[in-house]
């Protein structure tokens, strides 16, 4: 089913509709103060401490705030000349923030938290009986007991979030308190700059509401993130890894930068030591895509654990029977911790029932699990329902995170799933629906609009358009040609669509010009004259995979590389295979299905096009892409629905 949601018929009524904000003006704010109490007395303090050489010890946190966070604050410290280090966490061995452990290993002086330490009462209690100086900035709920706060006994605590009218705005995630930090103890406009890339990272890598002064902060993140100069040398490696460098969005954080950072804290006890150093090198000569080869090849591993996990436990499933387990309760040993929370989340999307996931831990008697709700169940209320199961758990209504004696683990399964219900209300709803029906005529004057309230994501989501009636024309085919696959045929994907506007309008020439240098230089680099080595062949598998990825199903790619191994193998790899392996039919298989497609109808021919619209910062500029929900002939749409023709767009390929 298709249907439009709500009454709403301009960009600005869906945009007040999906913010909840009244007016226009007051979702803009340009001029609101922004004002944290207490920054000032922060900021004097680490002076201070400065000034008198006290040692400083920062503890953040293995995720993608966490660690941005630290960023920030180790950058900033460093560049007022402090004597500082950064201690973050081990995730497997010490769990969450900041520990008595971590505490015990500091002698002397500051001791400043990153978006942690607000619930880390005992902690900070051990620290303040050393005679350590603590300062708490977070973003986290506060512990209560008996329905009293209790906030930590550190000298100075900044958490908008815990403590009411501490700051104007209350939903910054621990980059975004600390960059706010960096803004007044360093106001030089370049070094700001490269903070913000960190602190638009980590807020839309914490799922903050991207309103009020998380929408400027990601902003000028991402538009700081695409200048050389502006964002560090290591940043620069990350973005360029995921060909982010140049062009980039907010989904491109969530999908390709985040999870890079993330991984080798994910499979990694102490690993989230790695993504901090790259990110925080800011002393090479560009070009510096090497730096972040690390993460990205563990970021590589982790998709392949998740990949070679996610089957066997669909299998277990099916041969065990358990598609009508509700939840599903699932152990295998040997998957790591940091990866078992995506396994669930795959598994509940799939079978859209809530799904517990658990592997070993450190403790060989202890098993870990993270869950994901699916058909609304409430996770954290079941949960409550039976907490002598567990020896640890926590989390909210779509996720948490559990710990179990191994020898409980299928009495706990068996209580679960008697406690658990779906909710009474509960209706899978399958229906695609959209926010505004857009003239074709009017698709420019859209852009421009969606472009002026973004970024979009949490608190602010995507508008879906619909344009009714869009002209398509055939692909054209030009083989053998470089300039026609891959980005080139960004511009022609979206050509694709119609000649109405999307094709015409945006600054598609220009991003190919941009990718165009990007991949030949990825090119020359991995594969000379004399081959590659195999390392880089895998990387160049990668590439090819990105570049082709907007136009090529799963089997087509298959095809692609099995051609590779069988008949060129990475030994005999060159520009000039590269080039024609490009050409392929195999490579460009789903371009030959839309041209397919269009040809069985010959042009020209309307159709219906659902979507959303993909801005990304582009030099002084910005680019647009549609991400296609649905495309299809009107006058045929039973028949369409009943094929399931959702194409899928690049980020979906990619995920
Ligand atoms: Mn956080």
């Amino acid at each position: 089913m298709i249907q439009k949601r709500g009454f709403e018929n301009t960009v600005e009524e869906v945009i007040l509709r999906n913010t909840g904000y009244s007016s226009i003006e007051e979702f803009n704010n340009p001029d609101k103060d922004y004002y944290i109490k207490d920054l000032d007395k922060v900021a004097d303090r680490i002076k201070n401490a400065i000034a008198k050489n006290i040692p400083i010890t920062i503890v953040g946190d293995y995720d993608v705030d966490g660690v941005t966070a630290s960023s920030i604050m180790l950058m900033t410290l460093k560049h007022m000349g402090a004597n500082v280090k950064v201690r973050l966490p081990h995730r497997f061995s010490e769990g969450f923030g900041l520990s008595t452990k971590i505490v015990d290993e500091i002698d002397t002086g500051l001791l400043i938290t990153v978006d942690n330490g607000i619930a880390a009462l005992e902690a900070i209690q051990k620290a303040k009986d050393k005679g350590l100086s603590v300062i708490v900035t977070d973003h986290h709920e506060p512990v209560f007991e008996n329905g009293v706060k209790k906030l930590p006994n550190a000298d100075l605590i900044i958490d908008p979030h815990a403590i009411d009218d501490q700051a104007a705005f209350n939903g910054y995630c621990g980059a975004g308190i600390a960059y706010k930090l960096s803004s007044i103890l360093v106001p030089d406009e370049i070094f700001n700059d490269k903070m913000s890339c960190f602190a638009a990272l980590g807020t839309v890598s914490d799922v903050m509401k991207l309103v009020e002064e998380n929408k400027l902060i990601v902003r000028k993140g991402l538009a700081n993130m695409i200048k050389k100069g502006h964002r560090t040398q290591g940043l620069e490696g990350i973005l360029s890894r995921q060909f982010c460098n140049q062009y980039i969005d907010e989904t491109d954080i969530g999908f390709k930068i985040g999870p890079m950072i993330n991984a080798a804290g994910r499979l990694i006890d102490d690993g989230a030591k790695k993504p901090l150093e790259v990110m925080t090198t800011d002393d090479l000569k560009y070009p510096n895509y090497h730096i972040a080869d690390e993460l990205f090849d563990l970021n590589n591993k982790r998709k392949q654990i998740v990949e070679k996990a996610l089957p066997e436990f669909e299998k277990e499933i099916k041969e065990k029977h358990m598609e009508l387990d509700f939840p599903l309760v699932l152990y295998k040993e040997d998957i790591p911790e940091g990866v078992i929370g995506i396994i669930a989340g795959k598994l509940a999307e799939k079978y859209d029932k809530p799904a517990l996931v658990f592997s070993d831990s450190e403790d060989p008697l202890v098993i870990k699990g993270s869950g994901r709700t699916g058909s609304g169940v409430n996770l954290k209320e079941l949960l409550d329902m039976s907490p002598e199961q567990f020896t640890k758990y926590g989390g909210h209504a779509e996720a948490a995170g559990i710990s179990l004696l191994k020898s409980n683990f299928e009495n706990a399964k068996k209580v679960l799933q008697k406690n658990c219900k779906v909710p009474v209300d509960y209706v899978k709803d399958d229906t695609i629906y959209y926010d505004l029906e857009i003239d074709a005529d009017n698709l420019k004057d859209f852009y421009e609009k969606v472009k002026q309230y973004g970024p979009y994501g949490e608190g602010n989501q995507k508008i879906v358009f619909k344009v009714k009636n869009f002209t398509l024309t055939p692909v054209e085919q030009r083989d053998g040609d470089i300039s026609e696959f891959s980005f080139m045929g960004g511009g022609k994907y979206v050509k694709a669509y119609g000649q109405n506007g999307i094709a015409t309008f945006g600054e598609t020439s220009k991003l190919i010009e941009c990718m165009e240098d990007r991949l030949l230089y990825d090119v020359s680099v991995h594969a000379n004259g004399n081959g590659i080595s195999k390392e880089n062949y895998e990387k160049l598998k990668y590439l090819i995979y990105y570049y082709t990825a907007a136009f090529t199903n799963e089997k087509g790619l298959n095809d692609l590389f099995e051609r590779i191994d069988a008949n060129e193998g990475f030994k005999k790899f060159t520009k000039k295979t590269f080039t024609e392996l490009c050409a392929l039919p195999s490579a460009r298989q789903k371009d030959y299905n839309i041209s397919k497609m269009l040809s069985n109808n010959k042009p020209p021919k309307k159709v219906d096009v659902i979507g959303t619209l993909s801005v990304s910062y582009f030099k002084e500029e910005f680019t647009y892409q549609v991400d296609l929900l649905k495309m299809y002939d009107p006058e045929k749409v039973l028949e369409k629905e009943q094929e399931k023709t959702i194409v899928k767009t690049d980020k979906e390929i990619l995920r």
